[in-house]
């Protein structure tokens, strides 16, 4: 009987302390739960599941905001905060609010700043469903500003880019139901979730690049995902099956980012891992991130691999360019030199020819197109041409002679750094 009551006793004060801290010793100031320095203010913040990490669904009774220790607040304490389910991890755009209808009130009133924390219990728990992600929504309705030498008072960190979304006004309280544009920011408040408690490790990070599935991936990719909080190193793990680690195996990295040392495979898929360690304990669950490798050297790479067109009009849509190499450096045949892209020739007869580059809608890339005549290895420029920018066609016409062989390179414009090429078509029109 007495053990059952100790039993009850501590999984009561276990419940009772339960909580979840995220990144509560950071020292940036932002906007967010409220601002301090403008008169009225409505936040939104999305806390993914992911990076709460909780360990069940649970009643979150409170939630503590951390304070700058030389920030006032006193002229910034009405609030109202809501709380409520979402599943998007990010806003859109200014007017992306999570509408007023998924949120529930669970405080209004005056709060206070009490060693440098700002604590918010919660008139009635909000259930967590721990399937969805978090939204802490909060607005401020007094008039009067905290002036704190012209900066916000409350301690955020940065997160995925886009997760707050604000407004600060002076003209007037905002409505939840209808808020005014805000302004999407890339961090969060730090912040303590009572009531939830964490799972034994610290939580996945969230990979930045690459994105799941991404394709034409480098060879040697700089890998980036985000800080976690509380986590003192990262292990990374990457294979070519969903799980596997035969490329790299739990290998320690103690930044957020990682290069492998050695170039992966082209054309190939990749299940990448990163997970975060934090006293020794490792974040649990995560998930494989799946990419696939840059398509293998294009057969037209080199100026002896030439595409012949020998029927007008000729079309060719070079996709795998970005797989394009410099070979034996750049070309300075003609006196404005270019990278050695990927090449092409035909056989003029006499008549005028069009060679046009187009780049797919929505492309920056921005080629340069040199004509040559004569033979691999002793060619002569007849010109280049570069007069357009970033996504812009590349168009030249000249009369050609009979029986000389003309090579066509479509290349990055750079004559001193090797550029990636990318996606191109060509067009030689007889006309
Ligand atoms: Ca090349
Ligand atoms: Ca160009
Ligand atoms: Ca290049």
């Amino acid at each position: 009987m007495k053990k059952v009551l100790l039993l009850s006793l501590l999984s009561i004060a276990l419940t009772l302390n339960a909580q979840i801290n995220l990144n509560i010793g950071s020292t940036n100031v932002g906007t967010a739960p409220i601002s301090s320095f403008f008169s009225y203010s409505y936040v939104q913040q999305i806390y993914p599941r992911q990076e709460l990490n909780a360990s069940a669904a649970g009643n979150i009774t409170g939630l503590t905001f951390y304070v700058d220790p030389s920030a006032t607040i006193s002229d910034s304490s009405d609030w109202t905060v809501y709380v409520g389910h979402t599943t998007k991890t990010s806003f859109t755009s200014g007017t992306d609010w999570i509408p007023s209808s998924q949120l529930t009130q669970v405080f209004a009133g005056t709060v206070t700043k009490t060693n440098n924390k700002v604590e918010v219990t919660f008139t009635t728990p909000f259930a967590y469903n721990n399937s969805d992600n978090l939204v802490i929504a909060a607005k401020e309705n007094s008039q009067s500003i905290d002036i704190n030498n012209f900066d916000e008072a409350f301690r955020v960190y940065p997160h995925i880019p886009s997760s707050t979304l604000y407004y600060t006004g002076d003209r007037m309280i905002v409505d939840p139901a209808s808020p005014p544009g805000g302004i999407r920011a890339d961090y969060k408040s730090a912040v303590t979730i009572s009531g939830l408690t964490p799972k034994p490790g610290p939580s996945c990070p969230f990979v930045n690049y690459p994105a799941n599935n991404a394709q034409l991936v480098p060879v040697l990719p700089n890998i980036r995902w985000l800080a976690v909080s509380g986590a003192d190193s990262y292990k990374i793990s990457l294979g070519t099956t969903p799980g596997g680690n035969d490329v790299i195996n739990q290998q320690a990295v103690s930044g957020v980012d990682f290069t492998p040392s050695t170039a992966l495979n082209r054309d190939t898929n990749y299940y990448l891992k990163v997970t975060a360690v934090s006293a020794g304990l490792e974040s649990l669950g995560c998930t494989d991130i799946a990419f696939k490798t840059i398509p293998p050297v294009p057969v037209n790479d080199a100026c002896s691999g030439a595409l012949p067109a020998s029927a007008f009009p000729y079309e060719y849509t070079q996709n795998d360019a970005v797989s394009a190499t410099n070979n034996n450096g750049f070309i300075d045949t003609c006196p404005d030199a270019m990278n050695d892209g990927t090449w092409f020739k035909f056989t003029g007869d006499g008549g005028q020819f069009t060679v046009k580059i187009t780049m797919p809608a929505g492309s920056t890339y921005d080629p340069q197109m040199d004509i040559y005549s004569g033979a691999c290895g002793s060619l002569a420029c007849v010109n280049a041409v570069d007069n357009g920018g970033g996504g812009a066609a590349e168009t030249y016409t000249f009369t050609t002679t009979a029986g000389t062989e003309y090579f066509i390179n479509v290349g990055a414009y750079e004559e001193t750094v090797d550029m990636p090429e990318n996606v191109f078509t060509i067009k030689i029109i007889k006309l």
